[in-house]
């Protein structure tokens, strides 16, 4: 996600080398300009923030502790933040969500990703569309919703969206949360407007999400504006960041509403959606790793012990089992890698993609062994291995697989703590973020 604006600040940051002064600070300025720029961020804004990273950086007492290098990346860090927006405020309450948006930006797909959001946050999901417009809308959704097992209410044969949301609202009153999928338009014609207009005042939400593609950059910014000045949006929802370069201009755009970007998606898979934090985002531009999100992602599935343990890379054999399961829960680890601000060569990737039965027989072998064996599988030689293998009825070579693979992730381990201590946790703990 956004790989040239993280290659472009991180760049940026490493002008720093060495003793920082006031020339490797403005070389540092132009860096940073340049990646904004490339990522279609306003100019007048790239400029306003450069003078305040310099102000800053040169004229304010660095924070106790801190060297000037560490001030200033701090700076940058804040001044990034910013610019990128707000951390995002959602109501966990009954209530009703508006998706809005113009053709193709991604509503219906989201309007899933956003019921197993809230589904997730432990409240009753349900979504319906109200776009009669597009042919085949309605089963798009459908098709979406069955594949995630969300309960989906349509009226196929209905042509008046404003009847099916008076009808659904009715259906599907027992649920917390009633998602509300609309129609899109090449522009934001009258046509749609009234329909808009119409819609919410009929579905009464508590929030108007204005979806946008990442790939617009800047325009996002003009739509924002618009749809806000039609039906009030309470927030935004950038989708695509995974596949443009531009993201940064549509992250930029809720300054032109007095509302925010609430959420980001990036993947077309169900899970691909996240509450959108600037200061989060900014410190996995910067390669800080996004521990929040991290330890987030982990306690959706995890006991916090174990994330503990993760992160400190003290685990052992029974940990590491209930570590493989969570891994299947949290998605491939390359993108938790990425929020730990990482990017693992490929070879040293491991594939977890390690279907159910080889996790059951890898806990029998587990039971099998000692309770010293599993706090040091390093002692487990050739007759233990048989023994094990004996005991939990499987091949020695199950065992060998089991005992690599453990040792392998526990490098990977090691490989992942260097960069999070060098890179940024330190400056981390010492802002208290
Ligand atoms: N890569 C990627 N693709 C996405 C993402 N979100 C949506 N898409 C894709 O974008 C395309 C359009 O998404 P839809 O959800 O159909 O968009 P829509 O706004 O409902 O479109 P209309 O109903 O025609 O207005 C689909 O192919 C989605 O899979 C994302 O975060 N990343
Ligand atoms: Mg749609």
């Amino acid at each position: 996600m956004l790989e040239k604006l993280k290659e472009g600040l991180r760049k940026a940051i490493d002008k720093l080398r060495g003793t920082v002064d006031k020339s490797k600070i403005d070389e540092m300025i132009i860096e940073i300009q340049r990646a904004l720029l490339a990522s279609d961020v306003d100019v007048n804004l790239v400029f306003q923030l450069s003078e305040k990273i310099r102000k800053r950086a040169l004229e304010e007492k660095p924070k106790e502790g801190l060297t000037l290098k560490e001030h200033t990346i701090y700076v940058v860090f804040e001044e990034l933040a910013n610019i990128l927006g707000k951390e995002a405020k959602i109501k966990l309450e009954k209530g009703r969500i508006m998706l809005v948006g113009l053709f193709g930006s991604g509503k219906t797909t989201t309007a899933v990703k956003l019921a197993n959001f809230y589904r997730k946050k432990g409240m009753s999901v349900a979504v319906t569309s109200c776009d009669t417009y597009r042919p085949a809308a309605m089963e798009q959704l459908e098709q979406l919703a069955k594949k995630a097992n969300i309960s989906c209410f349509l009226l196929k044969e209905e042509k008046d969206p404003r009847r099916i949301a008076t009808i659904a609202l009715e259906e599907l009153k027992k649920y917390d949360i009633i998602i509300f999928d609309t129609a899109g338009r090449d522009a934001l014609d009258e046509e749609l407007a009234k329909e808009l207009v119409d819609l919410a005042n009929i579905i009464k939400p508590i929030e108007i999400l204005l979806v946008v593609p990442a790939d617009l950059g800047q325009v996002a910014g003009i739509q924002a504006q618009e749809f806000n000045k039609l039906v009030g949006i309470t927030g935004i929802i950038v989708t695509k960041l995974d596949s443009t370069a531009k993201g940064g201009g549509a992250l930029t755009s809720a300054r032109f509403t007095d509302s925010t970007v609430k959420f980001i998606t990036v993947g077309e898979k169900i899970d691909d959606i996240e509450l959108y934090d600037s200061k989060r985002f900014v410190s996995r531009l910067l390669g800080f790793g996004d521990m929040e999100t991290l330890m987030e992602k982990v306690k959706e599935v995890a006991k916090p012990e174990i994330a503990e343990k993760i992160i400190k890379e003290d685990f052992d054999l029974e940990d590491f089992c209930a570590q493989i399961e969570m891994m299947q829960k949290t998605g491939p680890i390359d993108k938790i890698l990425e929020m730990l601000g990482l990017r693992i060569p490929q070879s040293k990737n491991i594939d977890l993609n390690i279907q159910e039965k080889k996790m059951e027989k890898w806990k029998h072998i587990v039971k099998s062994m000692t309770i010293e064996e599993r706090k040091n599988p390093e002692i487990i030689d050739n007759s233990r291995v048989r023994r094990i293998a004996r005991g939990s009825g499987v091949k020695e070579e199950d065992v060998r697989e089991l005992l690599s693979t453990y040792k392998n992730m526990k490098k990977m381990m090691k490989v992942m703590k260097k960069p999070l201590l060098r890179g940024g946790l330190d400056i981390f703990k010492k802002f208290k973020l």
